[in-house]
């Protein structure tokens, strides 16, 4: 048994794995749980970041609109399931009116460090980097600097501080749709300057797990076990009819995240139901958040699905912990 470290969630969404299921993510049955037009002005609702909030849940949710902009609107709900999201996007308040224009802003993740909620999105400056700001409330949100230059996407912190300093995931990219793509380890004192850069995981190159040969990035926050930092992330391939989108899992090394320790040579899941397969970008599926209990070892992941709608899916930690170790990646 691996267990994780967090607190108890015993009211978080779950549905038991069905009866003889080979993976080791089931889909929630009556996926998608948020349509395209969940608010007025939305084309597609999906990539989005849920957390626990008070008795319930909050989230960041990536809204594109009618117009097809890409903005951060927040979300309530006491399931996890049925969310009531704003009409209007969230507005932020900061020291710097230059960091404050907003050019878009999509693909949200949400972090709860010592006393706040810090939101980590893509953020458009004169190309994609990692915005990052925070809530106490999900009312009021302040927007710090920008922790990277342009070109970088899926930043994701992790939940405390490591060996004293805050830390993030991210894949420095490029202005396009970045056909490479690594994930680093970053470090900062103060969450405005980030550096000790280390490289964690490259793309797969050999047929062993060519569902990840194009790009990786990291997806919901790291997972805290007792074996590691367990991670599902996304892994892309280019196929003659564009890139698809599938999820993996790793376990990096407690202390020294960057060290990865197992890796699924297998996807965890991918796109195969009408609503992953259909939609304005066909065959995605993208990880953004995940609620875990403590007790259980219960993991609910929130992905988008076809750039589309927001799907929700389960697992454990025992699950993804006995399929990394069955089916590891030998090849790094
Ligand atoms: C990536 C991002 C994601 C999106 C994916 C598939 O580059 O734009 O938001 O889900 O492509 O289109």
């Amino acid at each position: 048994m691996s267990r994780i470290i967090s607190n108890l969630l015993p009211n978080m969404p779950w549905q038991d794995k069905p009866e003889g299921y080979a993976m080791p993510v089931w889909r929630y049955k009556e996926n998608p749980i948020i349509d395209r037009d969940a608010i007025e002005s939305s084309n597609s609702v999906f990539n989005s970041a849920i957390v626990p909030f008070k008795d319930g849940f909050a989230g960041v949710f990536r809204c594109d609109s009618k117009a097809v902009s890409m903005d951060l609107y927040v979300g309530f709900s006491k399931d996890g399931i049925t969310w009531n999201i704003n009409s209007t996007p969230i507005s932020f308040q900061g020291d710097d009116e230059e960091i404050l224009k907003r050019e878009y802003r999509y693909d949200p993740r949400v972090c709860y460090i010592e006393d706040r909620f810090y939101i980590t999105w893509c953020n458009g400056y004169y190309g994609p980097t990692i915005g990052v700001g925070y809530t106490f409330d999900f009312k009021n949100f302040y927007q710090l600097e920008n922790a990277f230059l342009p070109y970088n996407r899926n930043g994701v912190l992790f939940p405390r501080k490591i060996n004293e300093k805050f830390a993030m995931l991210s894949r420095p990219s490029d202005t396009g749709h970045t056909a490479f793509g690594d994930i680093f380890y970053s470090q900062s004192t103060d969450m405005e300057y980030w550096g000790h850069h280390r490289h964690v995981m490259s793309t797969h190159k050999g047929d062993e797990s060519a569902w990840q040969s194009t790009k990786i990035g990291a997806g919901p926050i790291p997972i805290e076990t007792e074996d590691g930092w367990l991670i599902i992330y996304h892994g892309v391939i280019n196929t003659c009819n564009g890139f698809v989108y599938r999820m993996g899992c790793a376990l990096l090394d407690i202390n020294e995240p960057w060290k990865v320790l197992l890796r699924s040579k297998y996807y965890i899941l991918g796109p195969q139901k009408i609503y992953e397969c259909v939609g304005d970008v066909p065959n995605v599926v993208f990880p953004c958040a995940a609620l875990t209990d403590g007790d259980t070892g219960r993991i609910a992941i929130y992905y988008g699905c076809a750039d589309t709608v927001t799907g929700l899916a389960f697992t454990t930690v025992d699950e993804l912990m006995k399929y990394m170790k069955k089916n590891p990646l030998v090849t790094q």
